[in-house]
């Protein structure tokens, strides 16, 4: 559809949107991280006005249904895995392991972002041309603040990745390399800005504090993982996601090696050797590769001195007091 066929009240509800946003956006306490992007400060957390400006036109006319999924995680937490087992699990009665999707597309395309993706690009996604329905699955670094703000009425199910800090910091620092080709970013800086907590989708702690606590005061609606578990106990947490999700193992399925047919499909293993991840890329033209590096835990320890370790430790320990929550 052309700008001109969009029918002239929708075409000016939209301006006014845009020009309420966009006055709501000044108003905003702003500052600038690391790579010298302008952030904004909305509910608690920084974003840059395109996402900002997504955000808030989700905000108003997201419409959930009971079925929907949301992946959710601060950046670099495990988000391309989770989605791959979030896909393989809510769908999988609709593929066969030869023809799986996740055989020949990423995880970003399967799970696209509410903010980065759908309503970033449109001002209206057209829902029905999603890559799964019933339920459909969608993914968000959003804050559980702004995520929830059109869930009211019929909350969905979300389910939250987090990951230590350090591991977190040292993977996105890795990523932001491959991206611009040379290492032009330098740790101490990312390290600087993430401790701040003026960063995208930061301050980590906010992020995700505000999934914990809703972890804890809705556990029917907000799942909350943690990458580690999934390394060391994999079997056990698809298992509680599955359950989460309302498609649960049955019993056949479990006999017969259901479980780790889909642990073994989204394998780090696997998906970073099929042809689509080592040559395909998002349209953005981010290649799809960089999302998967080494995925080990306590990666952080080959690049951190021990004063980044001290000082990020207290700040988050300080962060998490009284919280329960330990990362
Ligand atoms: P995103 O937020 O940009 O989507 P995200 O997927 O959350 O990134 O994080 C990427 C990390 O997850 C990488 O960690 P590393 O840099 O420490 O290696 C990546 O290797 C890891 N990862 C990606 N896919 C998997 C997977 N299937 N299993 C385990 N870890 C994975």
């Amino acid at each position: 559809m052309g700008e001109k066929d969009i029918p002239r009240n929708l075409k000016e509800e939209e301006e006014n949107q845009s020009e309420d946003s966009k006055s709501l956006i000044s108003s905003l306490p702003s500052d600038i991280d690391c790579s010298g992007t302008k952030l904004y400060k909305y509910q608690g957390c920084w974003y840059d006005k395109d996402i900002l400006q997504a955000i808030l036109k989700f905000n108003k006319i997201f419409q959930p249904q009971e079925t929907d999924i949301i992946v959710a995680s601060f950046p670099k937490s495990g988000t391309t895995w989770l989605k791959a087992l979030t896909f393989a699990l809510a769908q999988r009665s609709k593929h066969t392991s030869e023809n799986h999707p996740l055989l020949t597309h990423n995880p970003h395309e399967l799970v696209p972002y509410l903010e980065l993706d759908l309503y970033l690009k449109s001002s209206k996604p057209d829902m029905s041309k999603l890559p799964s329905s019933s339920p459909r699955l969608f993914s968000t670094h959003m804050s559980f603040d702004a995520l929830k703000v059109p869930m009211k009425e019929t909350p969905c199910k979300i389910v939250y990745v987090c990951r230590n800090v350090k591991d977190v910091l040292v993977s996105l620092w890795c990523f932001e390399n491959s991206m611009s080709g040379e290492n032009n970013l330098s740790l101490e800086a990312l390290f600087e800005s993430l401790c701040s907590g003026v960063n995208l989708c930061g301050p980590l702690w906010e992020n995700v504090l505000g999934y914990w606590r809703g972890s804890l005061e809705d556990p029917k609606h907000v799942l909350f993982l943690r990458y580690e578990e999934l390394k060391t106990e994999p079997r056990v947490q698809i298992k509680r996601l599955a359950e989460f999700l309302d498609f649960p193992f049955t019993k056949e399925e479990e006999d017969s090696g259901g479980v780790d047919k889909i642990l073994e499909l989204c394998s780090l293993r696997n998906l970073s050797g099929l042809e689509i991840n080592k040559t395909g890329s998002l349209s953005e033209g981010v290649s799809f590769k960089s999302f998967f590096r080494k995925g080990e835990v306590g990666d952080w320890k080959s690049y951190m001195t021990p004063e980044m370790e001290n000082k990020i430790d207290m700040i988050v320990e300080e962060k998490l007091q009284g919280s329960g929550l330990i990362l």
